[in-house]
Order: structure tokens, then C-alpha cells, then sequence
């Protein structure tokens, strides 16, 4: 399962240094709104505990039993007030986030910034509306795709008999929205129970922000938690929803100093270690205040919204399949070779066609490597299985 979190939010925000950090790709950054233009696509890596802590030899693809899986993740231009309508850059950031099957949304929480990304003094803006804001550009983005043709789809749901929510998938498909979020919608908002011939604008509203809510979780990046204001990090935190305060810029800088081999640092850690005495006076101050940032804050934050998005929003397990259910590795002896991200709830059957469909289509019985028990298709894999699949020869 190919996997895509998008970066979202108003110019400004940090989008780009929290992509950045991530992915280590050279973006550009800017203190004014707008820089990105182009969505920015690249690969980061979420963590899972490695399997092979639990036998003699290590696996050699994983940092201290942590297993990194990759992931795509897209930066994409900063969205203003209207943008469903076209303003700003409009309908081509959103264009970019159908892709996605989760949402990082990166908040300015120092309220430093307007509505529209330009610099104000910190504190002045306040970070809650933003978060409001965006689900809703979100949600008026979706109801003018199915506004557009709704007159004439819902006079042929009508003439043809055809299924409502097929229809309606059909019409969002672009958006990434399947015929069981718009089931589950019908249900939530209770239209399930109305003649959609009678739906009001507002039922067709509501209708899609259920559906994205179902179909695009999102988490909330508290980001410029280094400068933002206490209360604004607590007003965030109180909403319904993951919020995980992060420094992206200190994120940034501590895998930029890594890369350099000044310091030692894990991602996710709320430590570093310095590997050289020799700094500039520039790099020796910047590494203090960073250290003092991530002291306050317990870590960056941003690895913790990459692993929470996959693990909490996205409910994935992570599942090892290996072809020697003895020494754990493939036919040539490499351990461990692969980490699959599936959805909670897969079985046996499912990891098999995730490796190959021919394999899928052979399915005989898979075994459980660590207590060499043979596991029937419909078996439910969990979080860290190591799994042998055996399939008919061709
Ligand atoms: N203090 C602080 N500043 C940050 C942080 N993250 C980003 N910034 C700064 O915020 C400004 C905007 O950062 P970008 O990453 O370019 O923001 P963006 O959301 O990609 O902006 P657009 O591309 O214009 O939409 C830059 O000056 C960054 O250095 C942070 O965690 N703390
Ligand atoms: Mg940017």
C-alpha cells in the first residue's frame, strides 16, 4: 500500500521546513507567503520497533531496533481564505492534496502571522482559526466538485435508479473519496434518510465535511512551538484532535548538523550529542538555544506527527513477510528485507497479494515465523508480524 501524507496550510506556516526536515530535500523557505509555488514531493520514514531485536544477529537495516518504512509526503502551496474559489494559488494546492490519504495541517501557533501568511507580531493572530478555516476550505472545495453537476446527476440517480453513493463517488473520485466514505457519510449526517432530491445546500455541505473528515484525517502540527505563546499551544491542544507541538526550524537544524557530523542525533529524540567541540561562535549559539527548545518542548515534535499520522490516524500495522521462517530473511539469507504498512484489520490473504498478485492468486497458507504455526488466509495479521507466505508453485 503506497502511502501519502500532505503538508497543508496557510503561507507562512513552515510547511516547506517541516517537509524539509524530513525529507532532507533542498526546498526553499522563506519568512513571506507564497514560496512554494510547486508542490514539493518526497519520501520520509515513519518508525516501527524492529523485529530482529528478538533474535542473535541484527538485521543491519535498522538504527538501534528502529526500523524505518517509507512514506511519500508532499509540501504543497499555502492555502488562503477563498481558495476553493481560486484565490491565492486556489484549486491546484487542493488538486494536490487529493493524493493524500492523511493531512498534516502545519499551524502557525505563535500567532505571528495573518490569515494570509503575512508577518504580524507574535501572538496577534490566533492559530484557532486557521484550524477552522482550512477544514473548511477542505469541505467547500469538495461541495463545488459535486455542486457542479448535481442538477443533472440527481435527476439520472433518479431516471436510471442508480445508487447514490455511487454517483457520488464517481463524481469525487478525484478527490480521493471513495463509495464508503460517502456510505459512511450518508449515515453520520443521517441523509441516508432523505430524498436527495430534497437535500438543501447545507445538507450537500455537511455532507461533504463528514466526508472528509472520514476520508482525510487530520493532524494538527502546533508548529513555531519554540516561539508561539503558551496559551495558544494550550487552546490547541484542547481541541478534538491529535495536536503535537513541533519547531520544524529546529527539527530542521538538528538534521542539518546531523548530516554535517557536528552532532549526533536521532530523529524523535529529545536529545542530540555533540560528536565535535570544533563550532563557529554562530553554530555553537544555535545549538544552545536549540538544545534549551527541545528541553522545553520534550522533542521537535515532527517525527512524532509523521509516526502518529501512520500509527493513530491512519490505524497501519507494520508487517515483515520473509521467505526463511527460520532465520527470518529471504531465499539469499538478507534479514528482514522488507516492512509493509497495511491497514489494521488485514489478513494473511491480503499481505500476499501486497507482495505480488500471482502470490496472491497462490495463497496455499502463510506461517507465523515466530511461533511457526501455519495461519489460514483469513487470519488477522498484527503489528509486527513476521510472516512466511507459501503459495502453489506456477
Ligand atoms: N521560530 C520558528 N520559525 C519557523 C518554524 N518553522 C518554520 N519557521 C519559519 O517560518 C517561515 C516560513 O517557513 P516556510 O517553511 O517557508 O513556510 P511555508 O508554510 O512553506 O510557506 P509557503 O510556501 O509560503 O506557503 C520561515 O522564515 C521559517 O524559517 C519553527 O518551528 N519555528
Ligand atoms: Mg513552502
Amino acid at each position: 500500500m503506497s502511502m501519502t501524507i500532505g503538508l497543508a496550510g496557510k503561507p507562512n506556516a513552515g510547511k516547506s521546513t517541516f517537509f524539509k526536515a524530513v525529507t532532507l530535500a533542498d526546498v526553499e523557505i522563506a519568512n513571506y507567503p507564497f514560496t512554494t509555488i510547486n508542490a514539493n514531493h518526497g519520501v520520509t520514514y515513519v518508525q516501527a520497533e524492529c523485529p530482529c531485536k528478538e533474535k542473535e544477529k541484527t538485521c543491519g537495516k535498522c538504527v538501534d531496533g528502529v526500523r524505518l518504512v517509507p512514506i511519500d509526503i508532499i509540501d504543497v502551496a499555502g492555502l488562503v481564505p477563498d481558495a476553493c474559489k481560486g484565490r491565492g494559488l486556489g484549486n491546484t494546492f487542493l488538486d494536490e492534496l487529493r493524493q493524500a490519504q492523511a493531512i498534516i495541517h502545519v499551524v502557525d501557533a505563535s500567532g505571528g502571522t495573518d490569515a494570509e501568511g503575512n508577518p504580524v507580531e507574535i501572538g496577534d493572530h490566533d492559530p484557532l482559526e486557521d484550524v477552522v478555516f482550512l477544514n473548511r476550505e477542505i469541505t467547500m472545495w469538495l461541495y463545488g466538485i459535486l455542486e457542479r453537476n448535481w442538477v443533472k446527476l440527481s435527476r439520472k440517480i433518479q431516471a436510471e435508479g442508480l445508487k447514490l453513493e455511487v454517483v457520488i463517488s464517481e463524481q469525487l473520485a478525484g478527490a480521493g473519496i471513495n463509495e464508503y466514505h460517502v456510505n459512511a457519510a450518508l449515515v453520520d449526517t443521517g441523509l441516508v434518510r432523505v430524498d436527495h432530491i430534497k437535500w438543501t445546500e447545507e445538507d450537500m455541505i455537511q455532507l461533504c465535511d463528514t466526508m472528509r473528515e472520514i476520508s482525510k484525517p487530520l493532524l494538527i502540527a502546533a508548529n513555531k512551538a519554540d516561539i508561539a505563546p503558551r496559551d495558544n499551544l494550550n487552546k490547541l491542544k484542547e481541541l478534538d484532535r491529535i495536536v503535537v507541538p513541533t519547531s520544524a526550524a529546529a527539527e530542521l537544524a538538528l538534521k542539518s548538523a546531523a548530516k554535517n557530523e557536528i552532532i549526533k542525533y536521532k530523529p524523535g529524540n529529545g536529545y542530540f550529542e555533540m560528536l565535535t567541540e570544533d563550532l563557529t561562535k554562530a553554530q555553537k549559539k544555535g545549538l544552545e538555544a536549540i538544545h534549551k527548545v527541545v528541553e522545553r518542548l520534550g522533542t521537535t515534535g515532527v517525527q512524532e506527527c509523521i509516526n502518529r499520522t501512520v500509527f493513530e490516524l491512519l490505524d497501519l500495522i507494520v508487517v515483515y513477510p520473509v521467505e526463511d521462517e527460520g532465520k527470518w530473511s529471504d531465499k539469499v539469507g538478507n534479514m528482514l528485507p522488507d516492512a509493509y504498512l497495511m491497514k489494521k484489520g488485514s489478513n494473511c490473504h491480503d499481505l500476499a497479494y501486497q507482495i505480488h498478485t500471482e502470490i496472491g492468486d497462490r495463497f496455499l497458507y502463510a506461517v507465523d515465523a515466530r511461533t511457526r504455526l501455519r495461519l489460514g488466509e483469513k487470519h488477522e495479521l498484527k503489528n509486527g508480524d513476521v510472516i512466511k507466505i507459501v503459495s502453489t508453485a506456477k
